[in-house]
């Protein structure tokens, strides 16, 4: 048996800008006593973000839950929105605090995002808005999604979290659909420790969303809206801006970790990588998901995921349940049987991938993936 990693190897590892240059950044807050409340740091980085988006109408957030909470109420929808069950929770919980009823439909399967053809059968009078996820970072059926959301006049929302640095079309993913959310959390492949952003089509949302994350305060004396506190501080921004220095060195070395384990998993039976993206989408290896065919592998991702411990090596079933099967969500009705869903949450792995991973220990990794199998073919 290959001898397991002496230290634990976990799905992901946050990227650290070099300690001196956010040490530097730190000394600027004390100085500044200026922790939060649209400091001057979460301004620049505000700016610096414009910039790499090449878009004024972005906000900034304490994370992306609250941003999608607030996206979704900053629409002023109401009704039936349209979603994928295969996704983070937070996706459907951002719906449930807006008083939205959530109406999963069925997912494609070369990617895991929305079907658009299920979409479309689902909208009735009570529907709003589509709330897509790109999940993975795997973009949307982009096209049919908005000329759906076109066709019924509603609104499409993305929940982009997954997908800091994807382009389609020479085209940012943050220019599609109404407003997408991007989630800036430690385990995200951009990260400001937790953090959000939306971007949006409507310019004039943006006085509203920064009304929504500061209680509704318009200056002093007034209060527009029934706002929440969902603001960046100062020490969230920093580390925004020292990670943005190194977007392009950790979507490089991410992608060579992503290529590595593509080539090798490809030659084991029973492991199924996902269709290579098109020419058209620049891609940023935000996570390695496999699935796994019990008969032809010999175990399932769950037995696989169990075995894997055993060697240190600790992957996550990423998005298993679906979020209708969580007991919170149980009693909603259910209007699509989520049969590509229920399939690719049972056959799903997500591996590690992250900057510092070393390319040896992404061959061990598949070696050891290799050799669970052939002992159990034996
Ligand atoms: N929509 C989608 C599609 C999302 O995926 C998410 C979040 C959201 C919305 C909401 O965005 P945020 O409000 O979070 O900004 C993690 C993250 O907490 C969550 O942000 C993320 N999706 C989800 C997919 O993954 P867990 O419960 O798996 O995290 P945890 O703590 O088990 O971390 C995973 C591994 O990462 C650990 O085993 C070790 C490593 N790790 C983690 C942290 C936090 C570190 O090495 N250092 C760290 O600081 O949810």
């Amino acid at each position: 048996m290959l001898k397991p990693f002496e230290q634990a190897i976990y799905v992901t590892s946050p990227f650290l800008p070099p300690y001196e240059e956010f040490a530097k950044g730190i000394k600027e807050i004390w100085e500044n006593k200026w922790l939060t409340n649209n400091g001057p740091i979460v301004k620049r980085f505000e700016k610096r973000l414009e910039e790499y988006f090449d878009n004024k109408n972005i906000c900034l957030f304490n994370n992306g839950t609250m941003a999608l909470q607030i996206a979704l109420q900053g629409l002023g929808l109401s009704g039936d929105v349209i979603t994928t069950p295969f996704s983070f929770v937070a996706t459907t919980h951002a719906l449930y605090w807006n008083k939205l009823y959530p109406v999963f439909s069925d997912i494609e399967e070369d990617y895991f995002t929305l079907d658009p053809k299920k979409v479309e059968e689902k909208i009735t009078p009570w529907t709003t808005a589509i709330l897509a996820v790109h999940v993975f970072g795997h973009p949307c059926k982009l096209d049919e999604l908005q000329a759906i959301a076109d066709k019924h006049k509603i609104k499409l929302i993305y929940d982009a979290a997954h997908s800091f640095g994807v382009r389609v079309n020479d085209k940012s993913i943050d220019k599609f659909g109404d407003i997408s959310m991007f989630s800036f959390h430690a385990t995200k492949l951009f990260h400001t420790f937790e953090g959000g952003m939306l971007s949006f089509k409507n310019r004039n949302l943006k006085k509203k969303l920064n009304y929504l994350k500061n209680f509704g305060f318009e200056g002093q004396f007034e209060v527009v809206m029934p706002g929440t506190n969902a603001k960046m501080n100062e020490i969230q921004a920093l580390m925004g801006l020292a990670v943005l220095e190194y977007m392009d060195e950790i979507i490089k070395k991410r992608k060579k970790i992503y290529n590595i384990y593509r080539t090798r998993l490809k030659e084991i039976p029973g492991i199924i990588t996902v269709k290579e993206h098109s020419n058209n989408v620049v891609y940023n290896y935000a996570y390695l998901p496999i699935r796994i065919n019990e008969a032809d592998y010999g175990i399932s991702s769950f037995d696989l995921f169990e075995k894997l411990k055993e060697y240190n090596v600790f992957t996550r079933k990423y998005f298993y349940p679906l979020i209708p099967d969580f007991s919170c969500y149980k009693s909603l009705q259910i209007v699509d049987e989520l049969t590509v869903a229920r399939k690719v949450a049972e056959e799903i792995l997500t591996l590690p991938i992250y900057p510092d991973l070393a390319l040896d220990d992404v061959h061990k990794i598949c070696n050891i993936i290799e050799e669970i199998r052939k002992k159990k073919k034996i």
